[in-house]
C-alpha cells in the first residue's frame, strides 16, 4: 500500500519557548527527519493565521487564552496569538529537513473559522484539497506525526480515517498540549473510534 507521511504543524510557535508551546514539542523533529526517507510522499501542514484570526484570544473583548468561546456559530478554544503569516513563529522548526517535503498545506487562513485538520476547516465548510492530492498520487494510507497530538494531529487523523485512508498516528512523533485536562485521552479515543491506529513505535513497512 502506498503511504504518505503527514507532518502536522512542526512550527516554531508550538516548540518550547514558542507562543503556544507544547511540552517537549521539539522531540518530534528528529522522529520526522528519520521517517521522511522511508516515504515516497511527504506532505507538511502549516498553521497560517492572519493577525485578525478569530481563534486568537487577543481578538475577543472578553476572552482569555485556553477558554472556550464561540466563532461564527462554532465552539472555539481561544489561543494565544500563534503562527501568524510570515512570522518566525509560523516557520517550520529549523532542524526539520524540508527537502523531502513535496507539498505544504496551509490552513487557518480564514479569520472566521479555525482549521485544526489538514483536510478541512473545523466546520467542514471548506476542504484544503489534501484529500484530492493524496488520491491523485495513488496514496491509500497515511502516517501522521507532528503537533499538537490532541489538537491538529487528532483532527487530521480523524478526517484521514473518515476519508477512507488507512491511518496510523506514530506516537513517538507527536506531543500533546492538553489545553484542558483529559484532552490527550479524549484525542486517543476519538482517533481510535474513527478507525485510526496508534503506533507505539516507528513503522518500518512504509515506502
Ligand atoms: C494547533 C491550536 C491552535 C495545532 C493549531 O497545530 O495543534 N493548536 N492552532
Ligand atoms: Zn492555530
Amino acid at each position: 500500500m502506498k503511504r504518505a507521511l503527514l507532518l502536522v504543524d512542526i512550527q516554531n510557535d508550538f516548540m518550547p519557548g514558542g507562543s503556544l508551546a507544547v511540552d517537549d514539542g521539539d522531540a518530534v523533529v528528529p522522529v520526522a527527519n528519520r521517517l521522511m526517507p522511508r516515504y515516497s510522499v511527504v506532505i507538511a501542514s502549516q498553521d497560517w493565521h492572519p493577525p485578525n484570526h478569530g481563534s486568537f484570544a487577543s481578538n475577543h473583548d472578553d476572552g482569555k487564552p485556553f477558554e472556550v468561546s464561540e466563532l461564527d456559530g462554532l465552539e472555539q478554544v481561544l489561543w494565544p496569538d500563534h503562527c501568524v503569516q510570515n512570522s518566525v513563529g509560523a516557520e517550520f522548526h529549523e532542524g526539520l529537513h524540508q527537502a523531502p517535503i513535496q507539498h505544504i498545506v496551509r490552513k487557518g487562513i480564514d479569520p472566521m473559522i479555525d482549521s485544526y485538520s489538514a483536510f478541512a476547516d473545523n466546520g467542514h465548510r471548506r476542504r484544503t484539497g489534501l484529500d484530492g492530492l493524496l488520491r491523485a498520487l495513488g496514496v491509500e494510507g497515511v502516517d501522521i506525526v507532528g503537533l499538537a497530538h490532541d489538537v491538529c494531529v487528532r483532527f487530521t487523523a480523524v478526517d484521514a480515517a473518515q476519508a477512507g485512508f488507512d491511518t496510523r498516528v506514530i506516537l513517538p512523533g507527536t506531543r500533546g498540549v492538553e489545553a484542558q485536562t483529559g484532552d490527550i485521552e479524549r484525542a486517543n479515543t476519538a482517533m481510535r473510534d474513527a478507525g485510526a491506529e496508534l503506533l507505539d513505535e516507528l513503522p518500518d513497512d512504509a515506502k
